[in-house]
Parts: structure tokens; C-alpha cells; sequence
């Protein structure tokens, strides 16, 4: 059901390229639309579960507002000073009393459980297999690749301006659509698939906020502090978060672009990155857009079964 789901969705962005729509096109790359409500579409189970929760306060919130409306409704037609020339002398009752405090305590409850579970498993950081170091600064991200294989690879990743979008697409090889607006940078964070990232996060200068929806993942960056969170990505594609603390006047210019690869393309990048950055983007998204034209001529079950 899921794959034939999936392959409507894909035939459905192949159409939508054909006829120039650009927000489906988007839509199909990173997740994000144009004039978007609600939630970037979740890769991890920690965003999984957000949404979940999103879901289920929305539920409980939604029945207390209409209790409230339909009691606001009550008062206001059977006991109207029409209705009651002579006003009730009523001022306690115990049984009401009671109801009306238990009845929130236990409401916070059963919010309050999932709520922590979630919590937890958000700044719980389970065992990773790699790290990576975010720093913020005025304005903009360097990201670091602390381990040991990683050759103390680090680079700063600034946002596409408007202006330079064109330009970008076609270094890329890519639509105009594939460098979206403020939320594209010159140098993605490069991360592998199913892979458990441990993130940490400290800033420069002032204090910034380190978000990727989809990861459901925010996190403060501050000065002389090293925060942590974790993600792990199921699945491959480029996914856009924004600085989320007031930082500045360029606080809404710096984004975080974060490409998720396959591991083998992870591998062949990370090595070639750590002599040339420049060159192992440009193999990587070669890689990628090959990878792409084959999966849309429907030739990856042929090549793995060539494999085997
Ligand atoms: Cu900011």
C-alpha cells in the first residue's frame, strides 16, 4: 500500500513538473510547501511522535472549548435575568466543586504523561554513531565533524541570496525549485541515513537556536554552553530548518540545510571532503541526480537484481 502510495506521489511530482507547478515540485524535494500549515512531513521517530502529540492535545482542546461554548450557552439562556426575576441565592456547591478540580488535575494528566515520555526522548541521547557540532554565529552556521575518521572536517554554511538562487541551480544542476528561497545555503550539512546523530550545539556570539522540523529537533545554541540532541533520519533528501532565537537583524537569514545521503555516498563524500570540499559536493550531488534519473526510469530493481 505504502509503495503504491509512493508511486502515485512520485507520478503525481513528475506531472506537476511537467506542468510547471512549482509548489508540488518543492513538495517532493524537501518536504516543504509554499504558504505551508501545519508540520514539515516527520523522517524520525521523535517527530513521529510530536506529531502524534499535536494531534492528540488538538483532540482534547477541541472538546473542552465546545464544553465551555455549550456551559457559556446554558448560563446565557436558562439563567437569564429574564428567565429569573428573582436571582439564586446559590453560592457553594461541593459536588461542582469537586468536579471542576479533579476533572482538570486528571485532563493534565494524561497530557502531561506522553508529554514527558517525549520530552525524554528528545534530550536523552542514545547510543550515537556519529557527531556533529553546530556553532552559530551572526548569521550564519559552522557545522564541525568531531570524530576521529572525519579528519576535523568543518566548513560554514551561509544562505543562497535571492539574487544567487539561478546561479546556484545551475552550478547544482537542479531546478530553480531545488534552491528554495531563504531556506537554501551554500554548503548543506552532509549526514548518512538510519545513521543516529548526536548533534551539539553552542554559539559564538549572541544565543541562536538550532531547528530542523522534520527532525523534530530544536535546540539552543549558547555562548560558552555545549548543548546536545540527537536525530536519526529514515529517510534521504534535503530537509530546511531555521535559526529560531531572535538573534539579530539577520536572524531570519540564516537557515540550516541538512542533506541526508545514503551511507555508501556518505562515505565516499566525507573522504573526498576532507581534501575538497567543493569537489565532493559536486560528485555527491552527480550521485544523487544519477541515483534520481535511474529510480525514475524505474531501473533500480533491475540493478539490484543485476547485484545479486
Ligand atoms: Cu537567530
Amino acid at each position: 500500500m505504502k509503495a503504491v502510495f509512493k508511486r502515485l506521489m512520485t507520478m503525481a511530482g513528475a506531472a506537476a513538473t511537467f506542468a510547471g507547478v512549482s509548489t508540488a515540485a518543492l513538495a517532493a524535494e524537501s518536504g516543504i510547501k509554499e504558504w505551508q500549515l501545519g508540520f514539515q512531513a516527520s523522517v524520525t521517530d521523535v517527530m513521529d511522535d510530536i506529531t502524534w502529540f499535536n494531534g492528540f492535545t488538538l483532540v482534547i482542546i477541541t472538546v473542552i472549548t465546545l464544553f465551555v461554548l455549550a456551559l457559556l450557552i446554558v448560563c446565557m439562556t436558562r439563567f437569564s435575568a429574564k428567565k429569573n426575576p428573582v436571582p439564586s441565592r446559590t453560592s457553594h456547591n461541593t459536588m461542582i466543586e469537586v468536579v471542576w478540580t479533579v476533572a482538570p488535575i486528571l485532563i493534565l494528566v494524561v497530557i502531561a504523561i506522553p508529554s514527558f515520555r517525549l520530552l525524554y526522548k528528545q534530550l536523552d541521547i542514545p547510543e550515537y554513531e556519529m557527531t556533529v557540532k553546530a556553532t552559530g554565529y551572526q548569521w550564519y552556521w559552522g557545522y564541525e565533524y568531531t570524530d576521529e575518521n572525519m579528519g576535523e572536517l568543518s566548513f560554514d554554511s551561509i544562505m543562497v541570496k535571492d539574487d544567487e538562487r539561478q546561479a546556484v541551480a545551475d552550478a547544482r544542476g537542479v531546478t530553480l525549485n531545488e534552491v528554495p528561497r531563504l531556506l537554501s545555503v551554500d554548503y548543506d550539512l552532509v549526514i548518512p541515513v538510519d545513521t543516529t546523530v548526536r548533534v551539539q550545539v553552542t554559539s559564538e556570539d549572541v544565543i541562536h537556536s538550532f531547528a530542523m522540523p522534520s527532525f523534530g529537533v530544536k535546540v539552543d545554541a549558547i555562548p560558552g554552553r555545549l548543548n546536545e540532541t540527537w536525530f536519526h533520519a529514515r529517510e534521504e533528501g534535503v530537509y530546511y530548518g531555521q535559526c529560531s532565537e531572535l538573534c539579530g537583524k539577520d536572524h531570519a537569514f540564516m537557515p540550516i540545510a541538512i542533506r541526508v545521503v545514503s551511507k555508501d555516498q556518505f562515505q565516499t563524500w566525507s573522504t573526498a571532503a576532507q581534501d575538497d570540499l567543493d569537489t565532493a559536493n559536486q560528485q555527491l550531488l552527480a550521485s544523487i541526480a544519477d541515483t534520481k534519473k535511474l529510480a525514475a526510469a524505474g531501473k533500480l530493481e533491475e540493478i539490484s537484481v543485476a547485484a545479486k
